[in-house]
């Protein structure tokens, strides 16, 4: 049994585990990381480092408990449609069933998202045979609403793949818009209540400014890259989302949850590694950002381990920043 856990220290060590996607299911915070695997593959831009293979499922009855491993809930060799690279997941429930939302390259090479039931927050996991029809790219997150809509999002640049489904379908030639027209956008679509398909095509989110203008491409510090993540705080959503090649993560809030989303400012300065990925989760009467950084590892992009500390509000909703050091 691991010890009970530290904010900004490895809540695991003897796996590496990264982008977590935290929730609270019956009474517990059960978070739903990838796992990176002890393989040494240079970095490139195209993400060839992270060679994941299956999922772990970590819970903590609190804050002052241990963290469980509850061992593998899914194995890429299970899931038919896929032939590697098990990124970045997340959850759900709704009908009596726990939802595994994953991406994982097709056996055409092409990023598309799974899904997976189970009775348990734990697993295993049973896959659907196919991915969810009209899915790409990577980075699930799912919203159950309160109204019990449930909306999924989704998107990543480069090794993800977004800017190749700019025009709706997939262009293995394109690269996306020049640094001054505005930048992708992450993409949203309703569930069907069974949880298993989208209701609708999925819809490009805009990320403005306060005076309404686009985030452009070549805003770097600003532009959406990967990681969406939606979580409601006094009547408005937030989505919040990783910046990639500056490394931040930063936020948006919008009253609608398919936008258009008023960018707001930083959550979290850079970490140790390259990519930065997160969620938001509400447990108690406090708010907690789970992420990762590469510091188990001395560094490594692809053996990272998952973390968390306190997240606060201003008085105005505003998200304080956090320095992942101090
Ligand atoms: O873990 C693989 C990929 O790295 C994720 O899907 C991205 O969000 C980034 O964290």
């Amino acid at each position: 049994m691991n010890k009970k856990t530290s904010p900004k220290e490895p809540l695991v060590t003897h796996i590496y585990t990264a982008d977590p996607s935290a929730h609270v299911f019956e009474g517990k915070i059960y978070i739903y990381p990838s796992h990176d695997l002890d393989q040494d593959i240079p970095s490139n831009d195209n993400g060839d480092q992270y060679m994941m293979e299956d999922y772990h499922i970590l819970s903590m009855d609190d804050f002052n408990s241990p963290c469980v491993d509850h061992g593998e809930a899914l194995h890429l060799r299970d899931i038919p449609w896929a032939s590697k690279q098990l990124w970045a997941p997340d959850a759900a429930y709704k009908n009596n069933t726990y939802y595994l939302y994953f991406p994982a390259r097709d056996k055409n090479d092409i990023f598309r998202i799974g899904v997976a039931t189970s009775a348990s927050p734990a697993g295993p996991f049973k896959p659907e045979k196919n991915y969810i029809p009209g899915s790409f790219s990577i980075d699930p997150a799912v919203l159950v609403d309160d109204d019990n809509k449930s909306y999924i999002y989704f998107g990543g640049l480069w090794g993800g793949q977004l800017e190749k489904w700019e025009t709706g379908t997939y262009n293995p030639d394109a690269t996306g818009p020049s640094g001054s027209e505005p930048a992708l956008g992450p993409r949203v679509a309703e569930l069907n209540d069974d949880m298993l398909t989208f209701k609708e095509a999925p819809q490009e989110i805009s990320i403005i400014d306060e005076d309404g203008n686009p985030i452009p491409a070549g805003d770097e510090e600003r532009r959406y890259f990967e990681g969406p993540w939606v979580h409601k705080y006094n009547g408005y959503y937030y989505l919040s989302y990783s910046t990639g090649s500056t490394h931040y993560l930063v936020y948006a809030i919008s009253k609608n949850p398919k936008g258009p989303y008023v960018f707001k400012g930083k959550i979290l300065t850079p970490v140790i590694g390259w990519t930065t990925h997160h969620s938001i989760v509400q447990f108690g009467d406090k708010w907690y950002l789970f992420y990762h950084d590469s510091s188990l590892s001395g560094g490594i992009d692809n053996k990272r381990c998952v973390k968390y500390t306190e997240l606060k509000y201003n008085e105005d909703g505003t998200i304080q920043t956090i320095d992942p050091y101090k």
